[in-house]
């Protein structure tokens, strides 16, 4: 336990904490906005005690001219990223006005934040929940730089980095792709989170370069990107037989757990998502263009509703993440004794397969503990890499007297 976030007591703030590994030294490091301020403290390695939760009293911080925790459409989008391919991690956030960056300069201090881009504004609506909550910081083309995308109401809208600025080049999707009015969906990719919270970018297609997924009304859709033109080629349906609106999964305690990661280990990411009694997953299957086998629950039984996984305190907390370093994506969650896991053992050959998560991994974290209790609390727990293995995840999160995180 540390005490360096002591005092966080909204959930405007607690959305502002961010574990990434700033300083290239294999350990998450601890950053999170403070008024205008983006503070970020270095993971300790105690001697003796390598694995215990500790961050160094000592930070780098970098002031914004703007309010980080005046709102959810501020702290929600900070982004601890490499923009310009130096290893060493760069912070964002999103302000009235534009996106603003600051460089972090040989891991001693971070340069003055200036406007990487006019997009993303308050004036083009971005101060609603549906928007902002889509921002996210992810290297699109697969330069080493990471670019930012998020969905607007005519489609997704992507700019690229230079290094020094994002290079606008407008709506990357085609022909009203997760637009508001999608005519191959048949979706309004805004009217729902069971939409537009389910759109994520990963290479389903294994090709480098992220693609676009994300849950219509029926199915799970995807357009891939391509490279030399810095755009996405006309989405496709790649799930028909699960994810449906018909099915329930326009509820949210459903729809908004749905990701998508690599569960198998054959490079290309797959789809996961909870139902109301197990967790079902397709893999990609790049020739055909579609994820196979989501018509089949994935374990025997994952994070029932029976059994209170139907509580925003913990299906929102689904996330999914490879907790025990095997390569292979797994789905945990913050349930009432802790942290469960439904670990994956899928195969490129033997289909897919996951543990019951029936017992816990980490024992903090729990309703027990009363994590349950505020959401700054458990809308904070998150994984992490903090221990000496950086391969697996460990779990960290903002409680009662500051952060926690497992070994
Ligand atoms: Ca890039
Ligand atoms: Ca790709
Ligand atoms: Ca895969
Ligand atoms: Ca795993």
């Amino acid at each position: 336990m540390s005490t360096v976030v002591d005092g966080h007591d909204s959930v405007i703030e607690t959305e502002s904490v961010r574990f990434a590994d700033v300083n290239g030294d294999g350990r998450d490091d601890l950053c999170y906005a403070l008024g205008g301020v983006v503070r970020c403290h270095y993971r300790d390695i105690p001697s003796g005690s390598p694995d215990a939760c500790e961050f160094d009293a000592n930070y780098l911080e970098t002031e914004f001219n703007f309010h980080l925790v005046a709102g959810l459409d501020h702290s929600t989008t900070i982004g601890v990223s490499d923009l310009n391919q130096d290893n060493r991690l760069d912070v964002c956030a999103r302000g009235p006005d534009g996106i603003h960056c600051s460089k972090n300069y040989q891991n001693a201090t971070f340069y003055s934040p200036y406007r990487w881009t006019t997009r993303f504004s308050d004036a083009e609506g971005w101060d609603e929940e549906s928007k902002y909550s889509t921002l996210k910081y992810v290297d699109v083309d697969g330069d080493g730089r990471t670019d930012v995308c998020g969905r607007e109401d005519e489609g997704i809208r992507c700019l690229f980095s230079n290094g020094y600025w994002f290079i606008d080049g407008g709506i990357v999707t085609e022909h009203g792709d997760f637009s508001n009015s999608d005519l191959t969906a048949w979706t309004n990719w805004g009217s729902s989170p069971t939409h537009y919270e389910t759109i994520d970018f990963a290479d389903i297609d294994d090709d480098g370069d992220l693609d676009v997924c994300g849950r219509g009304r029926h199915g799970i859709y995807c357009a891939l990107f391509d490279y030399p033109t810095r755009t996405f080629e006309k989405e496709t349906r790649w799930v028909s037989n699960q994810f449906l609106d018909a099915y329930g999964w326009n509820q949210e305690p459903y729809g908004t757990t749905i990701q998508f990661g690599d569960i198998n280990g054959d490079g290309a990411a797959d789809v996961c998502g909870r139902g109301g009694a197990n967790i079902y997953c397709g893999v990609a299957n790049v020739t055909q263009s579609r994820f196979d086998g989501a018509d089949q629950g994935a374990a025997s039984i994952a994070f029932p509703y029976w059994d209170g996984w139907n509580a925003e305190n913990r299906y929102d907390t689904i996330v999914m993440t490879d907790a025990d370093g095997d390569g292979l994506q797994d789905m945990c969650g913050r349930g009432y004794a802790g942290i469960y896991c439904a670990f994956s053992e899928s195969t490129i050959f033997g289909g897919i397969s996951f543990t019951d998560p029936t017992s816990t991994i980490v024992s903090t974290f729990g309703d027990n503990g009363s994590w349950h209790t505020r959401e700054q609390f458990w809308g904070s727990v998150q994984p992490a890499s903090v221990n000496s293995n950086p391969a697996d995840s460990e779990f960290c999160g903002v409680g009662w007297a500051g952060v926690y995180c497992s070994q």
